[in-house]
């Protein structure tokens, strides 16, 4: 290379603990963080703030060190991000999974594992508190009989009449992921889901070439490195952009304002100061608007008993 690139704007395609690969036009580099930014993981206090200060889909100021390494000089600021509460601690640390992501890719699975509509609506709570749209992908329909897949089916109508498109695919249907390729189409998504759904799966069938490993835990690189890969972001022909997850087994929620959590299920809203108390939880409060419509079936149990399940979780209620 005939010179250093100093101070440039670069963007993080792929990171794993301690390590971010920064793409500068066609090239790529392996970089470390300035110290000035690893003390950023802490308030003044020496609080930990973040898992990592640095997510995939970040747009960085770098300086090249020689043809394959690199240094992050600083962050640019994010339009959007998709994070969660950072597993296994009680601290409040928060997990940038993607930063600048257009939309969430929410999948579930039909079975293996089970369906579970408590993780898709952490999913969506989740990508409304970071700003971005969401879509749902029901995969794996392969395995599930035609009267259950009706059933399924219905249930799924809640989801598009609030707006979410759903896209119902399996990697053994040909043809059922032109609908998702559609979507993904010039925008810069990210893929989430709990562990063997079939994320991965999904972005092969859109795109063969991406050649990701599935029905794995722990994620080799195509390159045969044997590093954990966090979060990786691909390029599809079609223009869009996807940032593959691996599985998010404990979706704790963060910036979510869970006084308010009532605000983050838009079909409560109609209701919403009807309740004879102006404090009302909505849980076990008397003349409750939100309650009666439960059970006149203009809320769906499935998505109150969501509600109430990350109510009762993230607040104490009377
Ligand atoms: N039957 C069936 N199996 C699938 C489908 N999609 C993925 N799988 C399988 O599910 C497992 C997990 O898939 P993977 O893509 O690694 O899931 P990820 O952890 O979400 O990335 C693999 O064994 C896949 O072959 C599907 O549509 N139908
Ligand atoms: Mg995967
Ligand atoms: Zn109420």
């Amino acid at each position: 290379m005939a010179f250093i690139l100093t101070h440039e704007q670069g963007r993080v395609i792929r990171a794993r603990t301690g390590f971010y690969d920064v793409q500068y036009e066609e090239l790529v580099l392996r970089c470390t963080l300035r110290g000035t930014l690893k003390k950023k993981r802490r308030s003044n206090t020496g609080r930990r703030l973040y898992a990592d200060p640095v997510a995939v889909g970040d747009n960085v100021i770098f300086s090249q060190l020689d043809h394959e390494e690199g240094v992050v000089e600083e962050i640019l600021q994010r339009q959007t991000k998709f994070s969660r509460q950072y597993a296994g601690k009680h601290e409040e640390i928060e997990q940038i999974i993607v930063a600048n992501a257009q939309q969430v890719v929410a999948v579930v699975s039909t079975h293996m594992p089970p369906l579970n509509f408590r993780t898709l609506d952490r999913f969506l709570i989740l990508a409304e508190a970071g700003e971005m749209e969401a879509i749902i992908c029901l995969n794996k329909l392969d395995l599930v009989k035609d009267d259950q897949l009706i059933e399924i089916k219905t249930t799924f109508e809640i989801y598009e009449k609030l707006g979410y498109g759903v896209h119902y695919t399996s990697i053994n249907i040909p043809h059922s992921f032109d609908s998702l390729k559609s979507a993904l189409k010039d925008k810069f998504s990210v893929i989430v889901g709990a562990s063997g759904v079939g994320k991965s799966s999904i972005l092969n069938a859109i795109q063969p070439n991406l050649e990701l490993r599935t029905g794995e835990v722990g994620e080799k690189t195509r390159k045969g490195r044997h590093t954990t890969t966090l979060v990786e972001l691909f390029t599809l022909d079609n223009g869009g952009e996807v940032a593959d997850t691996p599985g998010i087994r404990e979706v704790g929620l963060w910036g979510v304002d869970t006084e308010n959590l009532e605000f983050y299920f838009p079909e409560m809203e109609p209701f919403l100061g009807e309740c004879k108390y102006n404090d009302c939880a909505h849980v076990k409060d008397s003349d409750c608007a939100i309650q009666s419509a439960v059970e006149c079936g203009d809320i769906h149990p499935e998505r109150y008993r969501s509600y109430v399940i990350l109510k009762t979780e993230n607040t104490t209620v009377n």
